[in-house]
């Protein structure tokens, strides 16, 4: 597999001034995980409730798993799409595949279907880990049918209990996983050149499915460092992953890989529910943890009901995936213990933090500034293209050391995605405060951010089409007080027809769709308002679903 092919490259002049600047450092992630694993061998690197494994244990497996994958025949280059709930294999997985070489692609536990066969067949993915069973949903027996018709799967690998039978061909991740033995101790491993791709994450998406983004060592590496001195990750840090953990901001921005690198303590765990999540926090001293907005306002809801207590060694609490709105920001100052760290990133590249230090309005009310001074910022009119006065609301585009430049062998996402001098147009409209900090205003992607789950309006629209009652879809966003947003649809139907919302998610979930894609709420209407070039107007919409929420009593 030749990992370059598909990939746009920063050009030379970017590539030798990052790399002169240091920020690029020329080494690959399995490099530095083995440094700090030397540096704090005995240390504790990652702790649940089934395991817990010093830096030198981790080492240990994940070598082993790396030599494993090699002898399943899995090459250097290859792509395996990991479909994991957060549990202490991913990590050892991932390790194994930043140390051979091997890409993982970052899939959610949540994918279905018609997500994972993009990704298998977008990435030609040789392997594809997954639960056997998870919520009552078969994941094995997907896996096993998406080989069945991809030319590339040749693997599928189950996390699943030690007991459970399993066919012949379905490999087993735990053993996979277990310490090194004699096959595999003591095994030379490749290194990664730096500036082949490490690791795969995915868009959100405007357009229909998720694109792949090709992180290299030496840009993943990059955003970790960066990200890691403003977020005060060190050895003493315990880090809680409750987000999933192939999404980027618990896995690298600093997260479970900057957390790693500096030889704190990572504690996975399977859901952000605040009884779980509280528990953890008091069981393993936990310090620093990442939220969606969402999350936080249950953790918000659950302190005022428990107090606090369980809390007390929390030092930092980053908040990011969608806008925290500032009542909720405000409240989680005052009645969390630790700093507030609005987190307003993207898997893409671009990130940008409060700082912990900053003055408390700004923690509130902003979205934080870039973590590099080699981020560079454009705000712009999204019609013209043309900077906007300071201060004023635009389109955000950025362009930087750890944001690559294209996405993953997506030439015409590209051209609109990017600008010809490299800047990707993040569809985020946002102001700049002369601080330096950014404000979230709003976006002009035609995109639904579901509690931090970016959906694109034009996949679930593609969806709906399946539906022979529907003649015109349109899906946009509708304001929740939790979530922040949910999926509303408007659908125009064939005459004769009718349409209810559970047929609309029972055809979702017969099309094998991730459940939070599924519409929230529908409306029949009997034509859809067109802007004067003849488009869907989804701004018209969204006054026409307000108008129904407040005249319906329903407004959040
Ligand atoms: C993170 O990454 P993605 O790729 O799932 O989503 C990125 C998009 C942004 O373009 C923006 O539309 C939205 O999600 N977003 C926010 C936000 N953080 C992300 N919108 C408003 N306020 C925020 N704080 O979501 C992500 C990646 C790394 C770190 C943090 C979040």
């Amino acid at each position: 597999m030749n990992t370059r092919a598909g990939l746009t490259p920063w050009p030379t002049v970017f590539a030798e001034r990052y790399r002169a600047e240091g920020l690029w450092q020329g080494r690959s992630l399995g490099e530095v995980f083995v440094e700090a694993a030397g540096r704090h061998a005995d240390g504790v690197a990652l702790v649940d409730d089934e395991v817990t494994l010093t830096y030198a244990d981790l080492l240990d497996r994940a070598d082993a798993c790396a030599a494993r994958l090699l002898d399943l025949g899995i090459a250097p280059d290859d792509r395996v799409v990991v479909q994991l709930p957060n549990h202490w294999t991913f990590v050892v997985l991932t390790l194994a595949c930043l140390r051979a070489g091997v890409v993982p692609v970052m899939a959610l536990p949540a994918h279905r279907e018609h997500e994972l066969r993009h990704l298998v067949e977008a990435s030609e993915a040789v392997a594809l880990v997954s639960p056997d069973t998870l919520r009552d949903f078969d994941h094995r027996r997907l896996s096993c049918a998406l080989r069945e018709t991809s030319p590339t799967l040749r693997h599928v690998i189950v996390l699943a209990d030690a007991d459970a039978a399993l066919p012949d061909d379905v490999e087993r991740l735990l053993p996979l996983c277990a310490s090194s033995d004699e096959s595999t101790r003591g095994r030379t491993l490749p290194t990664p050149d730096a500036d082949s791709v490490a690791v795969f994450l995915l868009s959100g998406g405007t357009t229909g499915l998720p694109k792949l983004i090709a992180r290299t060592h030496d840009d993943y590496l990059c955003n970790i460092v960066l990200t890691s001195p403003p977020t005060a990750i060190g050895a003493d840090t315990v880090y809680l992953a409750t987000l999933p953990m192939g999404h980027n901001f618990p896995l690298a921005c600093p997260g479970i890989l900057g957390t790693l690198f500096a030889g704190g303590t990572v504690v996975p765990l399977g859901s952000p529910r605040p009884e779980r999540a509280f528990a953890a926090i008091r069981q393993h001293g936990v310090t620093h943890t990442a939220a969606v907005p969402a999350v936080v306002a249950s953790w918000l809801d659950h302190a005022g009901a428990v107090g606090v207590d369980a809390l007390r060694t929390l030092r930092v609490l980053q908040v990011g995936g969608a806008r925290l709105a500032d009542e909720l920001a405000e409240r989680a100052v005052r009645d969390l213990p630790g700093t507030l760290q609005q987190v307003f990133g993207m898997a893409e590249g671009l990130i940008n933090v409060t700082r912990l230090d900053d003055p408390v309005e700004a923690i509130v009310s902003t979205q934080g500034r870039p973590v590099s001074v080699h981020d560079e910022l454009r705000v712009v009119d999204e019609a013209t293209g043309m900077p906007v006065p300071d201060g004023e609301p635009g389109v955000l585009l950025t362009r930087g050391p750890y944001t690559p430049r294209g996405y993953y062998d997506a030439p015409e996402a590209n051209a609109r995605s990017f600008t010809p001098d490299g800047f990707y147009i993040t569809g985020d409209i946002v102001r700049l405060r002369p601080d330096g900090n950014l404000v979230v205003e709003g976006r002009s992607k035609d995109m639904i951010n579901r509690g931090g789950e970016n959906i694109s309006a034009e996949e679930v629209e593609n969806l709906v089409y399946g539906l022979t009652s529907v003649r015109l879809a349109a899906a946009v966003a509708m304001p929740h007080d939790t979530l922040g947003e949910t999926v509303c649809l408007f659908a125009v139907l064939h005459d004769g027809h009718e349409l209810d919302l559970g047929t609309v998610r029972a055809h979702f979930d017969a099309s094998g769709v991730a459940a939070f894609k599924r519409p929230d709420h529908l409306v029949t209407v009997d034509e859809l308002p067109l802007t004067k070039v003849g488009k869907i107007d989804k701004k018209a919409l969204r006054e026409m679903l307000a108008a129904e929420l407040t005249a319906s009593g329903k407004v959040p």
